[in-house]
């Protein structure tokens, strides 16, 4: 039999001393901005991507001048908590040492900073560091960002579940020391021949990224199913007793290749919340073990569930952590919107949802949104929960500071526009000019396109609804856009793949609807669909499932063959 050649990260993963290559030394050379090509790799699991500004490269090409490179640093941090002190470090830093001036939310409750110099990555680790904030993780092949529901209104349970957020992201951190030795200046450790440095990972650590997210229903902003591993909690009055645990969803698929597609996570079962670490493990070490190492674009967990088939993959797990999976419990599953505005805690306290467009966190002309989150930082005693919508929960203000908090907000303009509840809903990712793998637009023209919905929205009379729709710049499906009930997907500069038909709480994919078209093109399409929905909708039925139910796309309910078929 021959023997199918290795990923090429796989050599370099194997080779690179536990993650440290030659890192020290890209950073070292000033002759240019960038790393070696295996080092760009690499600085992945160290929380960082390095890019160049696409709307210059043309130019700098014509001027003979190196791509003008940049890194975009992800932080990691759980459940998307952070203290009004580690924000003000997060902001300076931004000001400081960025060239976007911008903090970026992202969709996995964390923040981003783009336009960062090579020779500022050290100095913004360091500063990170002093605020007890990492980067550690945040990308490459290993457990990413461990996202938790953020609502700080039911307190005690919230406090739970991120409890067991923070628990699975410790874990399943790498153990290597090679970010603390690189960025951080500790001692270079001497590795012994044969040491177990990663325990869990091994030399190779996973065949690509996998992702976990901690759900507490009937909110699904983490957008559970689409996650590789997912825990819906379970409770029992306000006490937390087990989860529901789903495996095996992901968004990233390939324009024409359909052996990739989306797919959505399957339930396994009910397990018992003592138990959770040791299910998120053995489905994690299942996936190092099966998991596919020679074809990237096929490695992650859901195609690794596929292959073997859903029984013995489930038998694997209950295999590995010796518990059987009980039936799963009833739980519904709801709105994945953010819950904008003032809302009062079980606790008395109140909470502040902001929200911000594109997770653009940046001083525009008359919103200076940084400045007003700056300000507020400096007199909140409570925390900030970054949202997997790409908000801001000002969380934990007691009554007698709400007042101070709302003036400061409503000055700097994070408060007072009229939020529809289709924008309130709804996502972009990055794209253009950061994103190297952006075929289209989507952070800087979504508002405008949204603003072109709204209006037809109101045309046919539904303004006040909520429609979930999410644009990416490709379909690697960064903001999620398969789970959308109207999901636009980049093919090429002004064009888009429309896809329709998801369920409006995230438990169903849509279906390719038209394929490469523009703007135009699509308003129209909205245009006549939303007529038609307004007319022969059922009571209470979302715009997704009118879609499905009238035969404009078929359903999706097994991604492998439904979605392409
Ligand atoms: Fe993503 C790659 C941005 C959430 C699926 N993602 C990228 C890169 C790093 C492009 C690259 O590889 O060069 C993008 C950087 C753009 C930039 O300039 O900042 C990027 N992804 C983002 C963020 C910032 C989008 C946003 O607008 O917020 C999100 C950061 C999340 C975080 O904090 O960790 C982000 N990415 C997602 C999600 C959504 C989620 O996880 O809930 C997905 C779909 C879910 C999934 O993983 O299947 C996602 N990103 C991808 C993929 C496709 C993976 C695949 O299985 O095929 C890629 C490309 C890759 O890995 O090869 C990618
Ligand atoms: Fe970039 Fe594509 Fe992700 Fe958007 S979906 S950020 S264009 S990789």
């Amino acid at each position: 039999m021959s023997e199918q050649k290795l990923a090429v990260n796989e050599y370099l993963k194997t080779d690179s001393d536990y993650l440290r290559g030659t890192i020290q030394e890209g950073l070292d050379t000033a002759v240019t901005g960038a790393f070696s090509e295996g080092d760009q790799q690499l600085i992945k699991f160290h929380g960082f991507y390095q890019q160049d500004d696409r709307d210059l490269r043309n130019e700098r090409k014509e001027q003979k001048l190196e791509p003008l490179y940049s890194f975009m640093l992800r932080a990691r941090v759980a459940g998307g908590v952070c203290t009004p002190q580690q924000w003000l470090a997060v902001d300076e830093i931004a000001s400081n040492l960025t060239s976007s001036n911008s903090i970026r939310l992202t969709t996995r409750q964390t923040f981003q900073y783009h336009g960062i110099p090579k020779r500022n990555l050290k100095t913004i680790i360091q500063d990170l560091d002093r605020e007890a904030l990492d980067s550690i993780a945040a990308c490459g092949d290993v457990n990413r960002n461990v996202m938790c529901n953020p609502n700080p209104v039911e307190s005690k349970l919230h406090q739970q579940a991120y409890a067991y957020a923070k628990q699975l992201s410790d874990n399943m951190l790498p153990h290597t020391k090679a970010y603390a030795e690189i960025w951080l200046d500790d001692e270079k450790l001497v590795t012994t021949e044969g040491e177990e440095v990663e325990p869990v990972y091994g030399k190779t650590y996973l065949p690509r990224k996998f992702k976990m997210a901690v759900a507490v229903p009937p909110d699904n902003d983490v957008d559970v199913y689409t996650n590789d591993l997912g825990f819906i909690a379970v409770a029992d009055g306000d006490e937390l007793i087990g989860f529901n645990m789903v495996a095996g969803g992901g968004m990233g698929s390939t324009h024409g290749e359909v052996a990739t597609f989306p797919r959505l996570a399957d339930d396994f079962g009910y397990i018992k919340a003592e138990d959770t670490l040791k299910f998120a493990e053995a489905v994690m070490t299942i996936q190092r073990d099966w998991g596919n190492r020679e074809n990237r674009k096929l490695s992650r967990l859901k195609y690794t569930i596929v292959k073997h088939g859903f029984d013995k993959f489930k038998a694997e797990v209950e295999a590995r952590t010796g518990i059987k999976f009980e039936p799963k419990r009833d739980v519904v599953i709801g709105d994945r919107g953010d819950r904008y505005g003032w809302k009062q805690g079980v606790d008395d306290n109140w909470h502040l949802t902001l929200f911000i467009e594109g997770g653009r966190v940046k001083d525009l002309p008359g919103q200076p949104l940084q400045t007003g989150l700056r300000e507020i930082a400096k007199i909140h005693k409570g925390d900030f929960r970054m949202t997997s919508n790409q908000n801001i929960i000002i969380a934990g203000v007691a009554a007698a500071d709400k007042e101070q908090v709302e003036s400061i907000a409503r000055q700097h303009g994070l408060l007072g526009k009229l939020i529809t509840e289709t924008r309130g809903h709804s996502i972009a990712c990055v794209a253009l000019p950061t994103c190297a793998l952006a075929m289209a637009e989507a952070e800087r023209y979504f508002p405008d396109f949204l603003t072109k919905v709204e209006a037809l929205q109101e045309k046919h009379g539904f303004l006040d609804q909520g429609i979930v729709i999410r644009m990416t710049g490709c379909p690697n499906g960064c903001a999620r856009p398969f789970a959308a009930e109207i999901g636009l997907v980049g093919k090429a500069p002004g064009r888009y793949n429309l896809y329709l038909g998801a369920s409006f709480e995230g438990t169903r994919l849509n279906k390719l609807y038209r394929e490469n078209i523009q703007e135009a093109e699509i308003l129209a399409e909205l245009d006549a669909l939303f007529a038609r929905y307004v007319e022969e909708r059922e009571e209470g039925e979302t715009f997704g499932n009118y879609t499905v139910r009238s035969g404009v796309v078929a359903a999706v309910n097994d991604a492998a063959k439904d979605f392409h078929g």
